[in-house]
C-alpha cells in the first residue's frame, strides 16, 4: 500500500490548546507523524510519496468560500489587532442570537469555530492545504487502479464542517477525497469513521445526500467531544435519509463491543455497494489515549484492519486522530497491516 505524506504538516505547530482551563501544548502535535513514519518505514508496506498540487478547486467543492478565505487571512487580522497569543475564539452565535458574520476578527473566530481548543497560528492554513492535497493525491492513486492507499494527513479533518473548523481540524480531507471520487465518475462512496470522536464535519457535509454513505463509531455525545452531534437517531435528511449511520458507545467500551458496531457498519456498507470506501482512521480508540475512553488494545487494530479488508472494496485510509503518541505508530500501521493481511 502506498502512503502519501507531506512535510508541510510541520507548519501547523500550535503552542496552545485550551484544556482543563489551561493553555497546554496541543495533543495534536507534529511528532505524531514522526512516530507513524518510523513504524511505516520499519514495516514497509509500500513507498511513501509526496502529494501533487490540485489547487483550491477541489477544496471549494466541499467547503464554504467564506471559511476558506477566513482560514487564509485570520492570522494576519489577529496580529493586526495587536494580540500576543494564538488566535482563540471567545464568543459564539449561541441560541437565539443572529447567524450573521461579523467584521471584527473576534466575531469571525466565533462564527467559524465550533470549538475553542483549536488555536489558529501562522502556518495553519498552509498545513491544512497540504493535508488536503495529501488526501487528493492518495484518492487519485486509487482511481489509477490501486486497491488501497494511505493518506497520512495532518492536520486531521473529520471535525471540519462545510463552514466551521475545530477539533484540531480545518479542512475535511476525507470529504474532499470523497467528492474527488464522485467528480471523477464514482456513483457511490462510503466513509467509515473509526476515530474515537464523532465525525461531525463529515456528517454535516453529506447529511442531505445519498451518494455518500457516512458511518461513524464513536464515544457517545453525552460524554465525548464534539458533544452536540453523533446520536443514533441522526440518520440523514431529505434525499440523505438513511445514509448517515451513528454508533455511539459509552465510556469503557472494549473491542468486543466496538467490533459489534463495526460488523453492523460493514454490513450496511456491503449493502450500499459503493465504488470506493474511505476510512477516517483515528487511533484514539486505544486504551491509553489521553483524551478518550474506549479500551482497544494494539492487536485489535490489526484485527479490524482485516475485517475492513473483507469488504473487498478499493479503500482509502485517511489519517485522523490518535494522541497516545508512543503507540500511535504501532496502532496505525497495525490497521494497514491487518488490511493487507
Ligand atoms: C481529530 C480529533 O481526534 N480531534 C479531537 C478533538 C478533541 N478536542 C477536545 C478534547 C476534549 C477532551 N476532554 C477529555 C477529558 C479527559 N479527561
Ligand atoms: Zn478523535
Amino acid at each position: 500500500m502506498k502512503t502519501v505524506f507531506s512535510e508541510t504538516h510541520t507548519l501547523r505547530d500550535a503552542k496552545t490548546e485550551l484544556y482543563g482551563g489551561e493553555l497546554v501544548y496541543p495533543f495534536e502535535r507534529p511528532s505524531r507523524m514522526t512516530y507513524i513514519l518510523d513504524r511505516l518505514k520499519a514495516v514497509d508496506p509500500g513507498p511513501i510519496l509526496p502529494p501533487g498540487d490540485h489547487g483550491l478547486a477541489p477544496i471549494l467543492r466541499i467547503h464554504d468560500a467564506g471559511l476558506v478565505d477566513f482560514l487564509q487571512t485570520a492570522w494576519d487580522e489577529w496580529q493586526a489587532e495587536g494580540y500576543e497569543g494564538e488566535a482563540i475564539a471567545t464568543c459564539w452565535p449561541a441560541r437565539r442570537m443572529t447567524q450573521r458574520r461579523p467584521d471584527h476578527i473576534d466575531g469571525k473566530l466565533g462564527y467559524y469555530a465550533l470549538a475553542t481548543e483549536t488555536s489558529l497560528t501562522p502556518g495553519t492554513w498552509d498545513a491544512a492545504y497540504g493535508s488536503a492535497q495529501v488526501a487528493l493525491t492518495a484518492a487519485d492513486l486509487i482511481r489509477a487502479g490501486e486497491r488501497s492507499a494511505f493518506a497520512l494527513c495532518r492536520p486531521p479533518g473529520h471535525h471540519a464542517a462545510f463552514d466551521m473548523y475545530g477539533g484540531y481540524c480545518f479542512l475535511n480531507n476525507a470529504a474532499i477525497a470523497a467528492q474527488r471520487f464522485l467528480d471523477n465518475g464514482a456513483a457511490r462512496v462510503a466513509i467509515l469513521d473509526v476515530d474515537f470522536h464523532h465525525g461531525n464535519g463529515t456528517q454535516d457535509i453529506f447529511y442531505d445526500r445519498s451518494d455518500v454513505l457516512f458511518l461513524s463509531l464513536h464515544g457517545e455525545p453525552e460524554n465525548a467531544f464534539p458533544h452536540f452531534l453523533g446520536y443514533a437517531d441522526e440518520t440523514g435528511t431529505g434525499a440523505g435519509e438513511g445514509f448517515t449511520v451513528n454508533h455511539p458507545m459509552p465510556p469503557g467500551t472494549p473491542f468486543s463491543e466496538w467490533r459489534r458496531s463495526l460488523d453492523a457498519a460493514l454490513d450496511r456498507i456491503a449493502q450500499y455497494a459503493p465504488d470506493h470506501l474511505i476510512v477516517s482512521l483515528g487511533v484514539d480508540t486505544f486504551e491509553t489515549d489521553p483524551i478518550s475512553f474506549f479500551k482497544l488494545k494494539s492487536p485489535d487494530f490489526t484485527t479490524y484492519g482485516g475485517d475492513i479488508a473483507r469488504l473487498g472494496l478499493p479503500t482509502l485510509f485517511v489519517m485522523e486522530g490518535g494522541y497516545d503518541i508512543a503507540e500511535i505508530g504501532l496502532n496505525t500501521v497495525n490497521v494497514i497491516e491487518g488490511f493487507l493481511g
